[in-house]
């Protein structure tokens, strides 16, 4: 089953997709409003189980507009828990980088803040290059979606769009290469599940005027970390009363001659969940 946010004549609304078929699930009464409502229930995934034969009543068009799943949560990302992040980004740096090396066999992992949730993009919407960095790369994420009280509650598509060439000088720079409009896109769906350790294919096409420029592919089966402890250090002194969304890091990287233009359009793919794409403005 899978849960997403749509726009409905009044605004935003919760729907509800199984076997092919789309519910309104905020019209289903209960709990489920808004993403922070149904996020902050004591176990939002047995909600669900118990909306579900009330949510049949309201089926909706499969055209309606997707909205980013995000209403007012942050989001969050984890950083080099992937070898191949690791290797890009020392490589990368101007510094050498040895402080990659040594995050990723650390106990601790690196997570750092990624967007308010006024800065999340979602399906189709226009991901962003800065102006001021001459190298940018979109990188495919598998999101874990984690509720008020820290249990995970399923997975979508993210891409943390960042600048590699503001990381590389300098990695104090990182949230000014992580962090800005248009760096963060998210969707189409909630695949939900409380597995810890779930894992998928995640495919990334980029494609320029209809040509593909870049193709990769790898697996959550590569993530040096399991869900469970990204999640269990992000809420260890965090508390995020409407839940919150979890970018657990890059596995996929275009080779270094390789930069985002205008006009591009990522596609990504995560087994299971579906596709995100977003068009580069
Ligand atoms: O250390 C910088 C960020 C790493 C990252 O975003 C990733 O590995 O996905
Ligand atoms: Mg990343």
């Amino acid at each position: 089953m899978n849960i997403f946010r749509f726009k409905g004549p009044g605004g935003p609304r919760l729907g509800l997709e199984t076997e092919g078929e789309r519910f309104d699930l905020s019209a289903a009464g209960g709990d489920f409003t808004d993403m922070s409502s149904w996020l902050s229930l004591p176990d939002p995934l047995s909600a669900v189980d118990d909306a579900l034969s009330r949510a049949r009543d309201f089926p909706i068009e499969p055209e309606v507009v997707l909205l980013p799943p995000t209403d007012v949560q942050e989001v969050w990302a984890c950083g080099v828990t992937y070898l191949r992040s690791k290797v890009a980004r020392m490589d990368e740096s101007e510094a050498g980088g040895d402080f990659y090396d040594q995050v990723y066999d650390a106990e601790r992992p690196e997570i750092f803040f990624k967007a308010g949730a006024n800065r999340v993009v979602g399906p189709g919407e226009k991901i962003r290059i800065r102006r001021d960095s001459s190298w940018n790369v979109p990188e495919p994420e598998m999101a874990l979606v984690l509720s008020s009280s820290g249990l995970i509650i399923g997975q979508t598509i993210g891409n943390d769009v960042s600048s590699r060439s503001i990381e590389g000088e300098n990695p104090l720079y990182l949230p000014q290469a992580k962090v800005y409009d248009g760096s963060c896109a998210l969707g189409p769906v909630i695949a939900l599940s409380n597995s810890w350790s779930v894992i998928r294919t995640i495919q990334m096409e980029i494609t320029r005027a209809g040509v593909t420029v870049y193709e990769g592919q790898t697996s959550t089966s590569k993530l040096r970390r399991n869900s469970r402890e990204l999640a269990e250090y992000l809420f260890r002194e965090l508390s995020f009363a409407t839940g919150v969304f979890l970018l657990t890091g890059t596995g996929i990287v275009p080779p270094d001659d390789f930069t985002l233009q205008s006009g591009d359009v990522v596609r990504i793919e995560i087994e299971d969940i579906g596709v995100l794409e977003n068009p580069v403005e």
